[in-house]
């Protein structure tokens, strides 16, 4: 099969948003609120396990003595917090603190180039999103991801494979037809029990090993070097064709 598509996983792939973009929102929310919690690096590394904002705080909130001991008032807390460190994120995006990964531009636009489709699968909500490829690429490249499935458009999140096989309904493929894109063993896993091919892209906070079943795992897209298998001899960044190569490994193997 060809590959017709990419899939793209947005925090950790597309930009390193986590450390200075949610991460330091969720702190300001805490602030605002008045709250004198506070996610460190380690701490928020640990967190990100649980994918989704929300689910996020409601999972630290277990280990706090002072959460609130109703599930309905932490509920209502952390959806307000959620809401204040979305304003508090868009905000940042906006203001340029949170930059596509190196590499991740070039990609973009050789796959626009080359006619093939690009689309979203993320936990993370529709308002990021659009707010981080509002600030980060032009008009054009924005719309070239013609299907976007955010957190709000699934029952479950990852590593629940739904938001990927929304995608692949959306752009009306089979899995064989496309490549995702992801950084965190959660989004591996997604991927891989939609039947997707994935390439993992190690990030600040999954510096890695993913688990098992990844095409191919590598530092970033922005260099061939440091990539399992590894990419074809050359310099420079990765390019199509190396996905190119390694999905028409897979499809190879599996035939
Ligand atoms: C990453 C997530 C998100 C973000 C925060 O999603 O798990 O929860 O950390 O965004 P992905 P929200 O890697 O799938 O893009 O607060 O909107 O959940």
């Amino acid at each position: 099969m060809k590959l017709e598509a990419l899939i793209w996983d947005v925090d950790g792939t597309l930009a390193e948003t986590e450390a200075e973009g949610h991460r330091v929102a969720f702190n300001l929310a805490f602030q605002a609120l008045g709250l004198p919690w506070h996610w460190d690096h380690a701490r928020y590394g640990r967190l990100l396990a649980v994918t989704g904002g929300r689910e996020r705080l409601l999972h630290d909130m277990q280990t706090r003595p002072d959460a609130p001991l109703q599930a309905e008032v932490r509920e209502s807390l952390a959806r307000a917090l959620h809401a204040r460190k979305n304003a508090f994120y868009a905000e940042r995006v906006a203001a340029g603190l949170v930059r596509l990964r190196p590499g991740v531009a070039e990609l973009l636009a050789e796959c626009r180039e080359r006619g093939l489709r690009l689309a979203i699968a993320t936990t993370t909500s529709r308002d990021n999103v659009e707010a981080l490829l509002r600030a980060t690429m032009d008009a054009d490249t924005a719309a070239a991801f013609e299907a976007r499935v955010c957190g709000e458009d699934v029952q479950a999140k990852k590593p629940d494979p739904e938001a990927h096989r929304l995608a692949l309904a959306a752009l009306g493929l089979q899995p064989g037809q496309a490549l995702a894109l992801e950084d965190a063993p959660a989004g591996l896993q997604a991927a891989r029990a939609a039947g997707l091919p994935t390439v993992v892209t190690l990030s600040r906070y999954f510096p890695g090993p993913p688990g098992p079943g990844a095409l191919a795992v590598g530092p970033g897209l922005d260099r061939r070097e440091g990539w399992r298998p590894a990419a074809a001899p050359g310099s420079g960044r990765l390019c199509l064709d190396d996905l190119i190569a390694w999905h028409g490994r897979e499809m190879r193997a599996a035939a």
